[in-house]
């Protein structure tokens, strides 16, 4: 380690005084101007844990759905996987060290992990195209180089897409080949194949809207848009050619507001849907003949998937053990229907991917949705042999079914959620069962729900247990949860603080929209009064709070990923 290099270019990343970050589940986000000394000591982080793993790492510019001021940065780990909470700590340790410091800090990363400092390294980048993140990438450059790593920047990329990399390279290319054409032919390939074998063609069963969120997903599936073609005609709106990131469009807004983009014009029954700012989640939705809205979300995206991935295995006469992932935010009317109905083992684990990613990967099939439209499906290495071997060694009927699993394996970014794959995935199984956007959400009718934010001094007094559906502390708050939601049918309600935004997150539902608002208000004063609020009181009707979240949302000091110490 050239520790004088080191410190020379850190002064010119200099760390503004005071300044404390946290590495949360989406790594660091805050305000763009707050991120050059930690773009840099996380490409000096990524060059010690690619020194450690002997595997290339991956390093993500983007802060996804937040406003476009803000920025942010995340590690990829070996097999396209979030960062290994260990790593996460040292993030923030070396994020929060003063300059004096960091030397010291590195090498106490590297003794800790015992990092053989001889090692080659070699980090991949990615960036999304926020006016901020060219420079900030190269900020993470200038880190891997001053340590001696070798890199490739890939420049403007889907997140998703660089977690495809990440796997690609340390799989010696079996996942993929690890270019941006390698990844467009590998997805186009599997649904080309799979919607070939479509009865329907109707032509209202292959097109389909898209709100790009005036995102970088926008650009890549322009690219990707000829490699697909004969099997869906894709209309981009907010492609960034003109409006903000973000602003008033997005799988986001439209999940919170429950409403369209702007900027798009929706005719009764069309098939629409809205990535991300970074395109690793989707939403769909359309209105009815009597112009209503209807909001399809990850709970629904899963269970489509999974009965698909079921009635396949059904098919080829394999049983093959398959769960479902979701988090409390799951709408209870769909844990119901793929338990009840279905007869899928559903599971529940704290919020944030990695958390869902490390469960689904104990099954055959893990299939991992979060309510807001982040997820995918994972099937295990023998799995997928198997599969291979039926689509060649079985006979007719059979043989179909395994060659469409097998294209259907192809298709699912396995690596991270993915928006374009699962679109590309929704879109096949659409037309290979020849649904309706209608039918596909007559599956089952989402339980009325509404999720509000209670300012507090220190959201950290909330703990919980029972994969976040119950509140462990302070005391008296879960009791007077539980007496709330016996007011009120087929009720659920439950708090935790948010890992992103300095909030405590309030969920509740119940049979009727006006029931499930009164409980989430009640619930609200309760977390107020039992946990420290502050500000004004929260008050019923849930605008005000809706309009604070989206509008308010930029990470300022004080939020959950920024501290100023004074
Ligand atoms: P927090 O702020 O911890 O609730 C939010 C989302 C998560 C996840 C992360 C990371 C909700 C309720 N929470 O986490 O699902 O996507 O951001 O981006 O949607
Ligand atoms: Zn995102």
């Amino acid at each position: 380690m050239d520790l004088g290099a080191i410190t020379k270019y850190s002064a010119l990343h200099a760390k503004p005084n005071g300044l404390i970050l946290q590495y949360g589940t989406a790594g660091f986000r805050t305000k763009a101007e707050h991120l050059d000394h930690v773009m840099f000591r996380m490409g000096l982080l990524a060059v010690l844990r690619s020194k450690q793993t002997k595997s290339t790492i991956g390093v993500m510019v983007t802060a996804s759905h937040n406003p476009e001021e803000d920025n942010g940065v995340k590690l990829v780990d070996p097999l396209g996987e979030m960062l290994a909470p260990s790593w996460e700590e040292h993030a923030t340790c070396l994020a929060n060290a003063e300059e004096q410091d960091m030397q010291r800090v590195l090498i106490d990363i590297s003794e800790k992990e015992a990092v053989n400092l001889q090692q080659d390294a070699f980090v991949v980048i990615g960036r999304d195209t926020r006016p901020s993140s060219e420079k900030l990438s190269q900020s993470v450059i200038d880190g891997v180089t001053v340590l001696g790593g070798q890199f490739h920047d890939y420049g403007l990329l889907t997140t998703p897409q660089l977690h495809y990399m990440v796997y690609c390279r340390n799989t010696g290319g079996r996942y993929g080949k690890a270019t941006v054409e390698g990844y467009y032919q590998k997805l186009s390939k599997a649904f080309v194949e799979l919607t070939k074998q479509a009865s329907c063609s109707g032509d209202e069963y292959r097109s389909l809207k898209v709100d790009c969120a005036n995102g970088i997903g926008a650009l890549k599936l322009r690219e990707m848009e000829h490699y697909f073609s004969q099997g869906l005609s894709v209309q981009l709106f907010n492609d960034g050619s003109k409006g903000k990131l973000n602003h008033l469009c997005g799988a986001d807004f439209v999940k919170s507001h429950q409403k369209p983009p702007q900027g798009m014009e929706i005719k009764s029954n069309e098939r629409c849907c809205s990535f991300d700012g970074d395109a690793d989640r989707i939403v769909y939705y359309y209105h009815d003949a009597d112009g209503h809205f209807h909001l399809i979300d990850g709970d629904k995206i899963a269970t489509l998937i999974s009965s698909f991935l079921k009635e396949l295995l059904v098919e080829i006469g394999e049983s093959l053990n398959i769960g479902v992932v979701q988090t409390a935010y799951a709408n209870g009317s769909s844990t119901r229907y793929l338990e009840e109905v279905m007869k899928v083992p559903v599971y529940c684990t704290k919020t944030g991917v990695k958390h869902l990613h490390h469960k689904a990967q104990e099954f055959d099939i893990g299939v991992y949705f979060e309510a807001n439209g982040h997820g995918t499906a994972l099937f295990s290495t023998a799995v997928e042999m198997k599969i291979k071997q039926s689509a060649e060694q079985l006979e007719d009927k059979k043989r179909k079914a395994a060659k469409m699993l097998e294209n259907i394996i192809d298709l699912f970014n396995q690596a991270a959620g993915d928006a374009i794959s699962d679109m590309l995935v929704i879109e096949a199984i659409l037309a290979l069962k020849g649904l309706t956007v209608q039918q596909w959400d007559a599956l089952y009718t989402d339980l009325p729900n509404r999720q509000l934010k209670v300012q507090v001094a220190d959201r950290r007094v909330i703990s919980t247990t029972n994969a976040e559906r119950q509140a462990v502390t302070p005391p008296g708050l879960q009791e007077a949860i539980n007496d709330l939601v016996k007011k009120y049918k087929l009720s659920r309600a439950f708090v935790r603080p948010s890992g992103t935004e300095d909030v405590v997150r309030v969920y509740a539902e119940a049979d009727s929209q006006e029931s499930a608002d009164h409980l989430a208000h009640e619930v609200s004063l309760a977390v107020f009064q039992l946990a420290g609020g502050i500000g004004e009181r929260p008050q019923p009707g849930y605008k005000a709070a809706e309009t604070t979240h989206n509008i308010n949302n930029a990470f300022g000091p004080g939020t959950a990923n920024e501290h100023t110490v004074p």
